[in-house]
Parts: structure tokens; sequence; C-alpha cells
């Protein structure tokens, strides 16, 4: 890490805290219901972003290399409709930068004046990021928020009158319920001036089998990937999960339009988490949902955007 190349919002050990009480409660929460649940963001610890960093790596998932594919077909249109008037590319969460890569090379070809501003709770991945662009592309303006994605948004739009094109890339809405990622959308919309522009990633629904095998590789990435939830609360809430004892399964619910994952407790087992001073039981073969990867329909996608005025 060279010197600071990002902005932060709170100060770093007070969002640690912050970060760390809500995990503790979600979890409380998640695993008293009768239908047990953890939220998926709670995948993403340093493991948990390296193992989804080898998900998009995998052939069985087609998300990665459809959004890139598109993108590459389509980046001179984007460009174009973006226009010449200098503007704010505002990335919401850090991918490993594959994509923004296209548009950013796209536009920098075209000589069109941009700031880059990708927005992450995570300081860590903001500063990589900022600092493997500076060094790839010397000339891009760029600074990395390290806040709440609304909270950059309002900050950005108070401090400079650009126009602002915001990228929600790899179908990181799919894990919103389709009535959550309405409320994300009506969210970024009032954020947002008239003349602004969003690009999201959405997961078209495809043949049954070709969703359930990106979601079931061969390698086991997935199931790891997943039962990185588990590993976090044992290393950060002192559980005592023995993950062996539990089975990986994601299936296609035909009705929501979603792959659900799960982890399947395989006998009638306790754990206890110790940050929680909790003992909770789990039958045998009782299911932890972990995600839900929700995927549209065209008409779907027009409705939710018309709905939230875009
Ligand atoms: C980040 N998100 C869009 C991925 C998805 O497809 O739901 C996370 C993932 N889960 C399993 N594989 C990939």
């Amino acid at each position: 890490m060279t010197e600071q190349n990002y902005r932060l919002f709170q100060k770093g050990e007070n969002i640690k805290f912050k970060t760390h009480q809500e995990f503790a409660n979600d979890v409380l929460i998640g695993l008293s219901q009768p239908l047990k649940w953890l939220p998926s963001k709670y995948i993403y610890d340093a493991r948990g972003s390296r193992l989804f960093k080898k998900i998009m790596e995998l052939p069985e998932y087609y998300l990665t290399r459809t959004e890139i594919e598109i993108l590459e077909s389509k980046k001179k249109e984007i460009a174009k409709e973006i226009g010449d008037k200098e503007f704010n590319l505002i990335e919401l969460g850090c991918g490993d930068g594959k994509k923004t890569k296209i548009l950013l090379e796209q536009f920098l070809n075209n000589d069109q004046s941009l700031h880059f501003f990708p927005i992450d709770i995570s300081e860590d991945s903001i500063s990589e990021f900022i600092d493997c662009l500076r060094g790839q592309y010397p000339d891009l303006r760029s600074e990395g928020l390290v806040s709440d994605y609304f909270e950059g948004l309002y900050w950005l739009s108070a401090q400079n009158h650009r126009k602002n094109v915001v990228l929600f890339l790899g179908s990181n809405i799919g894990n919103f319920t389709p009535l959550k990622a309405g409320v994300f959308l009506s969210s970024l919309w009032q954020a947002l001036n008239n003349d602004d522009l969003v690009l999201v990633g959405f997961d078209l629904r495809k043949n049954t089998d070709m969703m359930v095998k990106a979601y079931n590789d061969e390698k086991g990435i997935t199931a790891a990937f997943n039962k990185n939830l588990l590993m976090r609360i044992n290393r950060e809430l002192k559980g005592n999960f023995e993950l062996d004892q539990f089975e990986f399964y994601a299936t296609y619910d035909v009705v929501e339009g979603a792959i659900q994952s799960y982890l399947i407790s395989k006998i009638e087992q306790k754990v206890f988490i110790g940050e929680l001073k909790w003992l909770f039981s789990l039958k045998a073969k009782e299911p932890i949902h972990t995600e839900s990867s929700y995927k549209y329909l065209i008409d779907d996608i027009k409705d939710m955007a018309s709905k939230n005025n875009f």
C-alpha cells in the first residue's frame, strides 16, 4: 500500500467495531429463525473474496464471461451514450477490475474526460484497487471512497456538478430479493441527478441445468465459498462449527426465479458461538440458507426500472 489513495468517511476502528456488532447481531437473528439463514454479504472477508475470484474463473460460472463479452461488444455504444462532457465514473463495490478496465480503456482511448470513484466499505479492497489502476493508467484521475454506497454518492453529488455514470456490475443486484432490489434502485434514483446514467448487470433466466451447474462446480469452490461463512463465525465470533458436518446444496427455485444456496447439517448437532454465549441445535438434514441469486426476465427488469423512475 502506498500513501493513502482513498477518502475515508468514518474512522477505520469505528467501522470495524460497527461491522463486527452487525455481524454478531445478524448471525444471532438469522440462526434463531425457524428456517435458519445467514446473510451472504458476510461471505466476503479476505478468504471469501479470494474464493469468489476463483469462482469467476470457473468454466461453469458463465456470469463473468458473459458480462465481459457484453461489455466488450457494447463499450462503444456505452461511451457514445455518455457523450463528450466531463463525467464521474462511479463503481459501486470493487470487483477484480477486469470489467471496469474494459470501459475505462474505451473512455481513455476516446479522450473522454473522466474522474473515477470506486465506492466500497472495505478499505483494503479500495486501496488495492486504486493502487493497481494508478499503476496501469497513470493519467487516470481516480479516488477511492471508503463508505456506504449512498453516503459516497451523496458526498460526490455535493462536491461537483459533473454528470454521474454509475456502474453496478457482476449481477450483484441478484443477491437482493426483488423487493430489496427495487428499494436499492429507488434510493439510487434519489441520490442522482436528471442526466446521470446507471449501468446494472442482471443475470437473465436461462436453461435451468446451466444455472444450477454454475453454483455446483465440480471443484467444490462454491461449496468452500459458502462454508466460509461458518469459518468466519468460528474465527470472529468464537464459534465451533465443524465444516465437514455440513453439505453444500444449491438448487433453482422456478417460482422465485432464483438459485437458492444452503448448508445442510449432516447430523443432529449443537453449535456454540462463544461471543454470543449461545448454544443452538441443528437437526439432521436441517438447512441453513446462505444465499439467493435471482435471475431476471427482461420484462421484470423493464418493470422494475420504470417503477423506480429510470
Ligand atoms: C456476487 N454474486 C452475484 C454471485 C452470484 O452469482 O450470486 C455470488 C456467487 N455465489 C456463488 N457463486 C457466485
